[in-house]
């Protein structure tokens, strides 16, 4: 019995290491053929240590999306660079079937065959879907391997998908000529072949359905100047840090440049004025997005990882510094809405006092922030503080 539990114990062990060594590792084994071979035995072993080896082209995970979806995008960015098999299904086509039902009707969702290829499993929200691809694919990963860096990466990905979200869809929703492009554009997502009494109710559906929701993501007449400016520093942020960075974190993409890319692909892509405005700002943050669609080609290079600790660009405090100012203030405000049951969120950047209705996600992605800052030990959690010192975003962790 003791010997039993000793060998069970050994054993879970053993997989633990092998399979840390596998998802933190940028490149498992130098030699291709040396990790070919190596994988496959690891997988004859146990397939949960490298279960993307056993995923092939015939059994590939599913992601319904649409390209008009910011967080779609930035999942298939994310399985693209990953080197992940996936089919995309355009959500409502005809290619969209046999998808397990999820609890809150959103997209992207990313569902995970079972060995006959049938879809068994499926999930929502962007973050998570990150980590269970970590959990469940070697190589390649978007997680930087240092805990201060990670936590970094993590606070900067959701900036992205909570705070910039804003921008997005205040330019896709608020000027007459993009609603109308949007309106007219995004219902033929489903079907290049919509009939036209079909396309036009759809058109105004979606239309009315996302006005009305613009003063609840946070757009209203007074806070379009917070909005707006915002995305502006943003731009000339990221246009000093890409002079001398590739990637967010340095030299390969992490979770953080994903986040970004997905409103950004729209932001400086798709809705009129905000491209407008990054060309003007940014030209090289333009090309940068398009690049960031598909990385699959770019071999993650040991030599040139991400940022240490201890080399941090003023660039990269510049962002910081722009995440302190708005997220930040917003954030915390929405958590503090919930905790006092208001019904109000009200914060402040720049003086202007922004107001909208509170959001269940948010206040879980920053108890989630504020869990991973908490568990981490405490020289990690310092050198976490020093970073952020100065930044404002240090208030996200006061609580
Ligand atoms: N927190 C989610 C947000 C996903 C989301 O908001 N998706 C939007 C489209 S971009 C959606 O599906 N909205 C509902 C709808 O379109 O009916 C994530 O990180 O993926």
């Amino acid at each position: 019995m003791a010997a039993r539990f000793a060998g069970d114990f050994f054993e879970r062990a053993l997989v633990a290491t092998v399979r840390e060594r596998y998802q933190r590792a940028p490149r498992p084994l130098g030699h291709p053929g040396l990790q070919h071979v190596l994988r496959a035995t690891l997988h004859l072993w146990d397939p949960t240590l490298v279960e993307g080896y056993g995923h092939s082209m015939t059994h590939p995970l599913a992601l319904v999306g649409n390209t008009g979806s910011p967080y779609s995008r930035k999942m298939r960015a994310v399985l693209r660079y990953r080197q992940i098999p996936f089919r995309w299904l355009p959500k409502g086509s005809r290619w969209h079937t046999g998808i397990p039902a999820v609890k809150v009707p959103i997209i992207p969702v990313l569902a995970f065959p079972d060995g006959s290829g049938a879809y068994v499993e499926a999930m929502t929200d962007s973050s998570p879907q990150i980590m269970v691809l970590e959990e469940r694919f070697y190589g390649r990963s978007i997680v930087p391997a240092d805990p201060v860096v990670a936590c970094l990466d993590h606070l900067i990905e959701d900036y992205a998908g909570e705070w910039v979200t804003k921008a997005m869809y205040h330019y896709r929703w608020h000027p007459p000529e993009a609603r109308d492009k949007a309106g007219k554009l995004l219902p033929l997502q489903a079907g290049i072949n919509l009939a036209d009494d079909d396309w036009t109710r759809m058109r105004d559906w979606i239309t009315n359905r996302r006005v009305d929701r613009l003063s609840l993501v946070g757009s209203t007449p007074s806070t379009v100047p917070v909005i707006e400016a915002s995305y502006r520093r943003l731009l000339e942020i990221l246009d000093a840090h890409l002079r001398t960075s590739e990637f967010v974190l340095g030299g390969r993409p992490s979770r953080c440049d994903f986040g970004l890319f997905g409103q950004l692909s729209q932001l400086t892509w798709f809705d009129t004025e905000g491209v407008d405005v990054a060309v003007e700002v940014s030209p090289r943050t333009v090309t940068w997005v398009e690049r960031a669609d598909d990385l699959s080609w770019f071999e993650p290079d040991d030599s040139e990882p991400w940022f240490t600790r201890d080399d941090v660009s003023p660039s990269l405090t510049a962002l910081l510094g722009e995440i302190g100012r708005t997220y930040a203030p917003f954030m915390i405000a929405n958590h503090r809405a919930f905790e006092t049951d208001s019904d109000v969120v009200r914060y402040e950047v720049d003086g202007v006092t922004c107001e909208q209705g509170p959001f269940a996600y948010q206040r879980k992605c920053l108890d989630w922030l504020r869990d991973i800052y908490h568990g981490m030990e405490a020289g990690d959690r310092a050198a976490v503080d020093d970073i952020l010192a100065g930044t404002g975003c240090e208030a996200l962790f006061v609580d």
